[in-house]
């Protein structure tokens, strides 16, 4: 690895007020107006409202209190990231994918309802995250318009969509593709999405969302980085995640290509390197976001 920088001190605990109002603002979601598709927003729910971590929504909140506004302002926004990345988990652990029986902690949507109704609960997610933008997220038009194309941009051919397809194909060993490309596209982009998008809706642009931009990158990378050391120094059952781990399922991970204490130095640098992008991004200091780039390197499920 590149030479190390300096770790800054370690911020408090993760923001569990933002858990708590992202939480909050999900369990009231209702998305059936049809009595013959209530077995469809059951397994919505399922799915959705399982323990997740909220970190992607967490961090529009958090992004949104750095730049002086009340994180419930962009609380559909926030939302709406975390219902595309519950469709992502759902299409993820599908027979055709992973296929694993066990997510957050429960049966895998398809083990509990089978895969045409998983499936079908999925792009339901999908959809209604983009309609829970268009028809809840206050803002001027234009401003909301762009926080939606950040959002849309993230989940295609160069975002979720593109990294799923690169990690399906194998395409991570490749020299000319890499693991990085992989990562960027399957978690990074949604990570900078939910930074970039909150500050879109706010209006910011060009230079201003430059140092965010980084910042979410390296964040990206970071939280990333940890999911593969995780993957193999943690319990799967205590994790309570997806049984099926990268490495059992013979996938590059920095680990596998690297070993275990290249990868935890190259997480000690991300780390680093994202608490200095948002130093800058934010000269005056941005506590949930300082807290929230901590958990990502400290983080044990
Ligand atoms: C977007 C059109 C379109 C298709 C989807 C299936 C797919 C293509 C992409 C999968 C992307 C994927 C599963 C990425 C994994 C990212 C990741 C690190 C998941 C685990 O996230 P955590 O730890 O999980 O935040 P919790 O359960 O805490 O939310």
């Amino acid at each position: 690895p590149a030479a190390s920088q300096d770790v800054p001190e370690r911020a408090a605990g993760f923001p569990d007020d933002l858990t708590l109002l992202v939480n909050d603002y999900l369990a009231q979601l209702r998305f059936a107006r049809e009595p013959g598709v209530s077995g469809l927003q059951e397994a919505m729910h399922y799915s959705l409202l399982a323990p997740g971590k909220r970190v992607r929504p967490v961090l529009a909140l958090a992004t949104a209190r750095a730049i002086g506004h009340d994180p419930r302002e962009v609380l559909p926004l926030a939302a709406a990231l975390e219902l595309i990345h519950t469709f992502t988990l759902v299409h993820d652990d599908l027979p055709a994918l992973d296929d694993d029986d066990l997510r957050r902690g429960q049966p895998t949507a398809h083990v509990r309802f089978g895969e045409d109704v998983a499936i079908l609960a999925a792009d339901a997610l999908f959809a209604e995250a983009f309609r829970l933008v268009l028809s809840e997220q206050r803002g001027e038009p234009a401003h909301v318009l762009a926080a939606l194309a950040a959002l849309t941009d993230a989940t295609g051919v160069n975002g979720l969509a593109g990294g799923q397809y690169i990690d399906v194909r194998g395409l991570a060993g490749a020299r000319s593709v890499g693991l990085r490309c992989l990562h960027r596209l399957k978690t990074g982009a949604l990570m900078r999405a939910s930074v970039e998008s909150v500050l879109l809706v706010h209006g910011f642009k060009g230079v201003a969302l430059d140092e965010f931009r980084k910042f979410a990158d390296e964040l990206g990378l970071l939280f990333q980085i940890v999911d593969d050391i995780l993957d193999v120094t943690a319990d799967a059952s205590e994790l309570g995640k997806d049984t099926g781990t990268d490495a059992r399922h013979g996938k590059v991970t920095y680990v596998s290509r690297f070993g275990l204490p290249w990868a935890q130095s190259l997480a000690e640098q991300t780390h680093a390197a994202a608490r200095a992008a948002l130093a800058r991004a934010v000269p005056d200091g941005a506590a949930e976001l300082e807290a929230i780039t901590d958990f990502f390197l400290d983080r044990t499920s």
